[in-house]
């Protein structure tokens, strides 16, 4: 351990910076060794901060040499500046003056990827949140806004694609022959969504006309092997600018808009102005290596980003602490984008699936934190779904609020009002206020409260008035700094059915309708619905209007029946969920008391009406098929026994494949498509139903089913059959699986995104030599330390392994330790990531959680970076 510990800092000490930046024009000599950036910084005291002679504080990085700086072309003595804990600290300024840097990197020992560094034969860039500081001395904050022009310099023979942000302005070459290639941004921006590529590229050209009839050129960057894979993503991006018109009326503003995709990369995608970078597995796509997943994932990803371009670019943050006003307004776009190009409910399931797998786990374990968080050691850990996806739950929240036009009115003040400003979620709020006159004071508390609320509901019904009431008691539990909660606004959607399943009009406060939005805002509130002649099934929190956690006590007949015919096609796949989950729960029980398991499953009737009614959407009942997956029975036990939850799921999917074997087969053929591929989402429905019932199917003794899955496997003419077969083979321990396995890697060993996916899919099986064979995969030729997708497909692959992670002896937690400590100075940003299986202790049975505790310990006492740090420690305290 450090003599000193990393500390805080709190959003409560914001300061405006006390320096602006007007412009900022970089030089980069290129070189892979050692890259020369010089930066001419024209600064001035800024008037919003106050009268001060506070001395200038650039943030640098341990990486950054610094050659030389200069004010005024007047080159600074030592004794004029000091460098001190990765800071260029300069005691005298004028109120205005140009500073001038050169500083000395080195992009092919940049393992952080983090600043600017090598991928493959290029270079790129990743500046945020605080990877500019690793390319030259800077006000690296989202609040300092400046405009760019950037110069790069190269031997074009090896780089003759040049890239930055903005318009190409100049071309040229040195006196030493190189080449020199010179962007200008026009949009002032933060440093973080500054960027540079160069590189031996390939490029896919395409044009899109804006609503005002201006031409933007469309540019997607790859190197040459997979140029051949982009059409997607250029077909979705043009999707995507059309449809940012057509609902929040934003138009492009560049006359260029670039893709470029790298190999080697932290996260998904990032934004930067007029030059995205992507991951290679988030933009490239083909029948033959991509799954439907993936099509969808490089859809909604390249929506993501070039969403950004106004909620993130145009208006931005004022501060980390703020980042939910681009990201959690972001996810809303894209997931409604997505929504609108396919199927809304199945958008809204998978979601939402997502959000109480993940999310929920994330907000009752130790990183708990606010969609604003108060506090951070390192920003990078607060790239969550936190962030994400609830900070999404929240705009949606305003958005039901509001209604759709008030929303748009509410969106469309916010970009007038704010274009070209560094601002906060409260000036979002306010703006969403303003333009529709809904209060949201008590709403904003979902920004700074953690934790998943939980609400109650009791019914009780008055046959002599015909009333019906729900009474809703709402509670927030403790989170670590946030011992005490506040009642919070939450919409509550409720419908309500007859016992033949029909809907009723009921009236609320005068009102009468077939679904109503409740407004709960105490900790504890009666509702009232006139005019029924019975006790009715209440259909609540449609379309889950609330990220809350909602406890009534429905009866598998209430479930049966909402699951065959509620009219929210969401809750009718939530009640599917809360039947299996109360079977499992049953199951999960009995097998940790070491009984022998057994059920009366009501799911096989709902699920032989499923299979059996035509009308339904094939996607949906896949998804109501999918039993809840181990990690999400996790999130919902306490303390989690890995083993019995997994027992409990292999007995209820078996129990359901016996009971409906011939359903199953007869559903597999029914589904089975010929023709070529196409991601569709009616193709992708069936292609979902199909291989769900070919996984149940292939649980039973059937010999037939058996060889069906080999066939698929062998004549498949795309990855999501191929890989579905493969699927199941692995996961049912078919007699084949192992000798599939090995002619899947044949097949496909040169083409890396693949690779990746059998990686996971290896690392994940279950068996007692699960960690052997994990071992094996880092050492095969397939595995790259260096790429954030291998490690995160083997180490991920294997966290799913039950018999290998979970392993009794602690071998899995130490092996995964292991692989943190190596990972932790060279890759901070994946290191930390990996810890998030290892926070999970304090709710694992006991023989297993003091197994964590003691990993968690002993990467505590290495020498750890600040992402590292403060995982592990903020988990153990
Ligand atoms: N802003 C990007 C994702 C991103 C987040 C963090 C990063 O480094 C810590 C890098 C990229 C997005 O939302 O797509
Ligand atoms: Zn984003």
């Amino acid at each position: 351990m450090k003599e000193s510990q990393p500390s805080a800092i709190f959003l409560k000490d914001y300061k405006v910076p006390p320096f602006l930046i007007d412009k900022t024009e970089l030089t980069f000599d290129l070189d892979e060794a050692t890259t020369i950036v010089t930066s001419r910084l024209h600064m001035r005291r800024n008037p919003a901060f106050g009268k001060s002679t506070a001395p200038l504080v650039l943030d640098g990085g341990e990486d950054v040499k610094l050659i030389g700086v200069a004010m005024d072309d007047y080159a600074l003595p030592p004794e004029e500046y000091r460098v001190s804990e990765n800071k260029l600290i300069i005691t005298a300024t004028a109120d205005e003056f140009l500073l001038t840097c050169e500083t000395l990197i080195e992009p092919q020992n940049n393992t952080r990827l983090e600043g600017l560094y090598r991928s493959s034969s290029m270079f790129c860039t990743q500046c945020e949140a605080e990877g500019f500081r690793h390319i030259t001395y800077y006000l690296d904050r989202p609040d300092v806004m400046s405009v760019f022009t950037t110069t790069i310099i190269a031997d074009e023979a090896r780089y003759p694609v040049m890239l930055s942000n903005g318009n190409e302005v100049e071309r040229g070459k040195t006196d030493e022959g190189k080449t020199v290639v010179v962007w200008h941004d026009p949009f002032p921006k933060p440093a973080y969504l500054f960027a540079l590529v160069a590189g031996d590229l390939a490029v896919k050209n395409d044009v899109f006309t804006t609503q005002s009839k201006r031409d933007v050129k469309l540019q997607i960057f790859t190197e040459s092997h997979n140029i051949d894979k982009v059409d997607y993503a250029m077909e979705a991006l043009k999707r995507s600018m059309r449809w940012d018109e057509e609902t929040y009326g934003r138009e492009y503003d560049l006359d260029i808009f670039m893709i470029v995709a790298v190999d080697d990369f932290n996260m998904g995608a990032m934004e930067n102005k007029g030059l995205n970078i992507f991951n290679s597995s988030c933009l490239l796509a083909s029948p033959e290596t991509t799954t439907d997943d993936t099509y969808l994932r490089v859809e909604a990803i390249v929506a993501h980003e070039y969403f950004h371009n106004w909620s993130g670019n145009r208006v931005t943050c004022r501060d980390w602490f703020q980042l939910s006003l681009k990201e959690g307004f972001t996810v809303f776009r894209d997931q409604t984008f997505s929504a609108d190009m396919h199927s809304e409910t199945v958008k809204r399931v998978e979601d939402v699936s997502f959000l109480k797998t993940a999310q929920f786990a994330e907000d009752a374990g130790p990183m708990a934190h606010p969609v604003r968080p108060a506090s951070f050691i390192e920003i990078s850990n607060f790239y969550t779904l936190t962030v994400y996806e609830k900070g999404s739950e929240i705009v949606r929240m305003i958005h039901t609020l509001l209604g759709a036009e008030k929303f748009r009115a509410g969106s469309d003040l916010y970009f007038d009002r704010h274009d070209g400003q560094a601002v906060t979620c409260d000036d979002f709020v306010a703006a969403m206020q303003d333009a529709s006159g809904v209060d949201l004071t008590q709403f904003k508390r979902w920004y700074s409260q953690a934790g998943t609320p939980i609400v109650k509901v009791t019914d009780s019904f008055d046959a002599a008035t015909g009333t019906y009431r729900l009474t809703m008691v709402q509670d927030t539990p403790a989170t670590p700094g946030q011992p005490t909660k506040l009642p919070l606004h939450i919409p509550v959607r409720v419908g309500l059915l007859d016992e033949q399943g029909s809907v009723l009009t009921a009236e609320v406060n005068g009102v009468s309708a077939e679904d109503h939005v409740l407004h709960l805002t105490s900790s504890e509130q009666e509702f009232e619905f006139h005019g029924l002649s019975a006790k009715p099934v209440p259909s609540l929190l449609r379309g889950f209007s609330a990220p809350v956690k909602l406890r009534y006590d429905y009866s598998s007949t209430d479930l049966l029946l909402l699951l065959s015919s509620d009219s929210d096609g969401f809750n009718r796949w939530s009640a599917s969920q809360q039947l299996a989950v109360n079977e499992l729960t049953a199951l999960i029980n009995q097998a940790i008391e070491g009984q022998e398991l057994s059920i009366d499953s009501q799911l096989v009737h709902g699920f032989k009406a499923l299979l059996n009614d035509e009308s339904l959407d094939p996607a949906m009942v896949a998804l109501i098929l999918a039993l809840p997956s181990q990690a999400y029975l996790s999130e919902l036990a306490t303390p989690i026994y890995p083993a019995a939850i997994k027992q409990a799921r292999q007995y209820l999917k078996a129990l359901l494949a016996n009971a409906l074997s011939a359903d199953f087969e007869r559903v597999y053929r029914e589904h089975k498509m010929d023709g070529d591929y196409q991601p569709t989402a009616e193709d992708i429905a069936h292609r979902s139903l199909k291989n769900i019932a070919l996984s149940y199917w292939a649980e039973t003794e059937s010999e037939l089913a058996q060889q069906e899955v080999v066939s698929q496997f062998k004549t498949a003419n795309n990855m999501t059959d191929q890989f579905a077969a493969l699927s199941i083979a692995v996961n049912s321990q078919h007699e084949k699986a192992e000798a599939l396995l090995a002619s899947f890697y044949e097949q496909w060993k040169a083409e890396p995104l693949v690779v990746n996916k059998w990686l996971m899919l290896s690392a994940s099986q279950e068996q007692e030599t699960a960690l052997t064979t994990v071992k094996g995969l880092m050492e095969h030729p397939a595995f790259d330390l260096k790429n954030p997708n291998k490690v995160r497909s083997v180490l991920g692959g294997f966290g799913q392994s039950v018999s290998g992670f979970h392993h009794e002896n602690g071998s899995g937690y130490a092996f995964l330790a292991d692989q943190i400590i190596l990972l932790n100075k060279r890759n901070p940003q994946i290191a930390s990531r990996l810890c998030t299986p290892l926070t999970r202790w304090k709710k694992m049975q006991p023989e297993l959680s003091v197994k964590m505790k003691a990993e968690l310990e002993r990467i505590l006492a290495e020498d750890l970076s600040k992402d590292v740090y403060e995982v592990i420690s903020k988990s153990l305290a």
